[in-house]
């Protein structure tokens, strides 16, 4: 069998999870011998089973049928299978209690509740493990989630949707749709993307979002974070559906450590300018999307930012543009 083709066929299919699993990594497990693929399995839904068990579970059902005895099967997952018990117990200790003998590991899961410790009780278990099969991609596919354990804290993404003239709102508070239909759309796949939605009060107050993903696929919806010192009333629709945390401190780094100590590898903050702003002078974004309408607001108008190349010179580089519909879609990324 072609091993590192396993391993791709084993990525790319775990692909179709990425809104499910999440905050988790998406996985993907082969069970094969010399001459052919048994199962296979996904880490499907967040809190649900893990890759290598759904494989086994299969496996087992076409034992003494496709294959004889588990010890002739070699198992290839792209994630370190973990060690800890978890929601769903510990796929290296069921893989070495079913007998396996050889495992081919794409990336070491850099979660430190696991890291190294599931190749190791494999290793105890006299099961053979070689790690690093297509292991950049595995980190690339599962790019917040390696981010959060690299760094102790989540990939931050600013969502800005600008007039023209660089405004974001009309200065009554009144509610402002600035973009096109589509490039609202497109802000729905992105919080489907992310573990959590982060905003302040006025917005919360003003624009009565629901910050959800609305979107015409399954989602685990991301988690809703509230930074205000106000009291709110509770019939808002922020607050209707899903996980609330409200932040009353106005640390943002303390704000931005909590989260990470949380199951959140991304957060999206969605937010006024004055946050926004708070944000990127504290250099906590890792990320920036805007979205440009051609139409201007004018002089009533408050505006994103007070200086001209503001997002430059926070220390953004353009790294991709789009065009939406009529608007402009553009990604912003840090220098390094
Ligand atoms: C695996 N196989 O398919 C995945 C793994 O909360 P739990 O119990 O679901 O555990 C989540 C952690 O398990 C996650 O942070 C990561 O370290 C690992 N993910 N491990 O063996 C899988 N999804
Ligand atoms: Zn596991």
């Amino acid at each position: 069998m072609n091993y590192e083709d396993l391993m791709l066929h084993a990525i790319t299919n775990a692909e179709s999870f990425k809104y499910t699993a999440k905050p988790n990594p998406v996985v993907g497990a082969i069970l094969c011998n010399e001459n052919e693929v048994i199962s296979e399995g996904y880490h499907e839904v967040y809190g649900e089973n893990h890759a290598e068990i759904n494989a086994i579970l299969k496996a087992e059902e076409l034992l003494g049928k496709k294959f004889n005895n588990f010890s002739d099967l070699t198992l290839i997952s792209t994630l370190e299978p973990c060690s800890h018990q978890g929601k769903t117990g510990s796929c290296a200790k069921r893989i070495a209690a079913t007998g396996i003998k050889n495992v081919l590991i794409g990336a070491i899961d850099p979660n430190p509740l696991v890291s190294g410790k599931g190749i190791k009780i494999l290793e105890e278990n006299n099961v053979k493990v070689i790690s690093g099969i297509h292991k950049e991609l595995v980190e690339s596919q599962n790019s917040f989630f390696f981010f959060k354990h690299k760094n102790r804290r989540p990939y931050i993404i600013l969502k800005i949707a600008s007039s023209l003239d660089g405004k974001s709102h009309f200065d009554n508070g009144e509610r402002t749709i600035i973009t096109s239909q589509a490039s609202r759309d497109d802000v729905q796949v992105l919080r489907a993307t992310c573990d959590a939605i982060l905003t302040g009060g006025n917005t919360v107050k003003n624009d009565n979002p629901r910050m959800n993903a609305r979107v015409d696929f399954p989602v685990n919806q991301p988690k809703k974070i509230l930074l205000s010192s106000k009291e709110f009333e509770m019939n808002l629709n922020f607050f209707k559906d899903g996980q609330v945390k409200i932040f009353k401190t106005k640390d943002l780094g303390e704000i931005i450590n909590s989260i990470g100590s949380e199951d959140i590898s991304s957060v999206l903050i969605e937010s006024g300018p004055k946050l926004a702003n708070s944000f990127l002078k504290l250099g906590l974004i890792d990320e920036i999307i805007s979205y440009t309408s051609n139409m201007n607001l004018g002089q009533n108008a408050i505006n994103w930012f007070h200086e001209e190349n503001a997002i430059e010179k926070y220390g953004f580089k353009l790294e991709s543009s789009y065009k939406v519909d009529t608007d402009l879609k553009e990604i912003f990324k840090k220098n390094e």
